[in-house]
Order: C-alpha cells, then sequence, then structure tokens
C-alpha cells in the first residue's frame, strides 16, 4: 500500500485513519498501523465495507480470538459477535422515562475472565438515526493526570471483579444513567424487552476474578488506570467505604470529558480499540431504531489475573459450536 496516502486526523482520544487502501494491506502498512494504534490507543476506520475487509484489518493487530461468550457469537463466523440487531440486551429505564436499548456502562472487554483480551475491533452495519454512540476513555492519560498519592495507593492494589449483566443492575460506577427500574413490555414497540440473546444465568457462569489497579502497558511501556469499573466488587485489603469512594473517584476522574472520545457512527466505519489501555460504553439508541455491530476479538490476552477462589474451574467455552 502506498503509505504517503495515509492521513493520521488526531481526536481528543485516539486517531481516525484515512487513505487506508484495503486491498493492499501488506505486512509493511500493517505494521504502521500498529505503531499509530499503540501511539494512540484508538483507531477510527471507514468504509470497511464486508465482514472479509473487517477480519483482514484486524489482522493487522494481531491473531484473532474466539470470544468467551458463546450467546453473542455471530452464526456466520466464530471469530465474530454480534450487538444489537434481533438480540438486543434489555431496555434501560433513566429516571422512569427514558427507555433504549444496547446501553453498555464503562467496561474493558473480557475484564470477567482472568486474561483480559489485547483490544477489539467494532464494525457497524445498521446505524440508528439517532444516539447509539460509541464512548471510549484514554486511561493511560488519565492516569498520568492522577496526584502522586493516588498514583502510590495504586501500586500492588488489587480488584475482585465479577461479570454482571442485566439491565437494573447497571447502577454502579461506570453506568452511565441510572437505571431505577425495568421498562415495561409496553414502552418497546418491538417488544423486545428481556430477549438479550441470553438469560442473566451467564453472570455465575464465569467464577470472580482477581486484577491489578494498574498496568504497565507490555508495549508502550504507559501505565494505565486498569479497571473495567462496572465488574469491579471491591479493593482488596480496603474497607468497604474506602473501596467504594476509590472506585467512586478513580471512574469519575477516568470518565472526565477530556478523557472520553464519543464515536457517533456512520454505516461500515470500524473502530479498535486498545483494551489494555482503553475502556469503553455504549451510549444506547431508541426502540424503535435499528442498530447491529459485529466485533472481532484480538488474542494474545494478558494474563494479567486468577481467579478469586483458587480452586475455580473455568467455564466450558463450547468452542465446538
Ligand atoms: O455497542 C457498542 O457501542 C459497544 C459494544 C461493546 O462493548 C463491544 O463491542 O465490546
Ligand atoms: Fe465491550
Amino acid at each position: 500500500m502506498p503509505l504517503r496516502s495515509l492521513e493520521i486526523q488526531p481526536l481528543n482520544v485516539g486517531a481516525r485513519v484515512h487513505g487506508v487502501d484495503y486491498d493492499k494491506l501488506d505486512a509493511k502498512a500493517a505494521s504502521v498501523l500498529y505503531d499509530l494504534w499503540l501511539e494512540y490507543g484508538f483507531l477510527v476506520f471507514s468504509g470497511v465495507d464486508s465482514i472479509e475487509r473487517h477480519l483482514q484489518i484486524t489482522r493487522c493487530f494481531g491473531e484473532l480470538e474466539i470470544h468467551p461468550f458463546p450467546e453473542v457469537r455471530f452464526k456466520e463466523n466464530p471469530f465474530l459477535i454480534e450487538l444489537g440487531g434481533q438480540k438486543a440486551p434489555a431496555a434501560m429505564v433513566y429516571d422512569g422515562t427514558e427507555v433504549r436499548l444496547n446501553r453498555i456502562p464503562w467496561h474493558r472487554d473480557t475484564a470477567y475472565t482472568p486474561g483480559i483480551c489485547k483490544g477489539a475491533m467494532l464494525r457497524m452495519v445498521e446505524v440508528p438515526p439517532e444516539e447509539g454512540e460509541t464512548l471510549v476513555a484514554d486511561t493511560a492519560a488519565a492516569y498520568d493526570d492522577l496526584s502522586a498519592d493516588v498514583k502510590d495507593r495504586l501500586v500492588g492494589l488489587e480488584y475482585k471483579a465479577t461479570l454482571r449483566l442485566g439491565s437494573i443492575d447497571q447502577t454502579r460506577p461506570g453506568a452511565i444513567w441510572k437505571t431505577v427500574r425495568e421498562a415495561t413490555a409496553e414502552e418497546d414497540p418491538r417488544g423486545k424487552i428481556g430477549d438479550k440473546g441470553y438469560d442473566d444465568s451467564a453472570n455465575t457462569r464465569y467464577p470472580s476474578v482477581v486484577h491489578p489497579a494498574l498496568l504497565e502497558h507490555p508495549e508502550s511501556g504507559r501505565k494505565c488506570i486498569f479497571l473495567s469499573p462496572t465488574y469491579v466488587d471491591y479493593f482488596i485489603g480496603l474497607e468497604p467505604a474506602e473501596s467504594q469512594d476509590l472506585l467512586v473517584y478513580l471512574t469519575d476522574h477516568m470518565t472526565k470529558p477530556k478523557y472520553v472520545y464519543k464515536h457517533s457512527w456512520t454505516v461500515d466505519d470500524a473502530i479498535i480499540w486498545d483494551n489494555r489501555r482503553c475502556m469503553h460504553a455504549a451510549v444506547g439508541n431508541r426502540v424503535d431504531h435499528p442498530r447491529r455491530g459485529l466485533r472481532s476479538t484480538l488474542a494474545g490476552s494478558l494474563q494479567t489475573g486468577r481467579y478469586f477462589d483458587p480452586n475455580a474451574v473455568a467455564p466450558d467455552l463450547q468452542l465446538a459450536d
């Protein structure tokens, strides 16, 4: 690929890459894109108009992984998961007035397993006429601005984390709205309430894990606040109130507007985040608007974690569907 055609447009978090010739993605181009990804933590591509292209671009950043959550896997290709579409997570009610599908609070992908995945690329194939944005936060930039005192507190600190799915439980630090109750079927014109493609028994399938609160990025060396707030139960060794205060403080800090990029989608945009450095969230869309995404996952997870219960057994991931 003629690399001089590449144009990099820095965003407040990450960068948009223009001028990529997807038909000519050779090893040299892949290495240039990879270096940009490490530098910026998050890249936006456009015109990714097929599954083959999506997977081909993802492979510039590493090998692919099959996602550890069988229910969301895309039937046509095991290296993709499907978001939204017919399987929209249950709607959320904000202050009893606002119903949305596909709202996902702040998290890092697969942080409920001992190995937090390296990164993921999300391509939007159906875009709602309004809302439906994805938020990405740079936890390395957020770390840099912490006071020396808070930085010290993170050294050696670990937290217990547990997968938490379901609409009514999304009231914790990291939620981007406040759920006050489940939506009723009348509030959802599509009658999709509760049809999320999985049931809440998934919450007990993954044994709780322990991860460090501070990560030194294995490739860039940058320090990151390594939390996935939605899944954090508590910081190990802290009193409950102290733990909660620290979680709220760090989550509020990481999600300040200066560390957050809000992506408004165009069909066939594809965004790729470094899951070690960034966390992300989904704003949600109106129930009568379509939204469907396909997402690939990068292999090479960081084995930073362990099971909280040393006798816990890893779940059967049904890889041979
Ligand atoms: O739907 C979105 O905008 C984000 C979904 C998400 O969390 C993911 O693809 O990992
Ligand atoms: Fe995610």
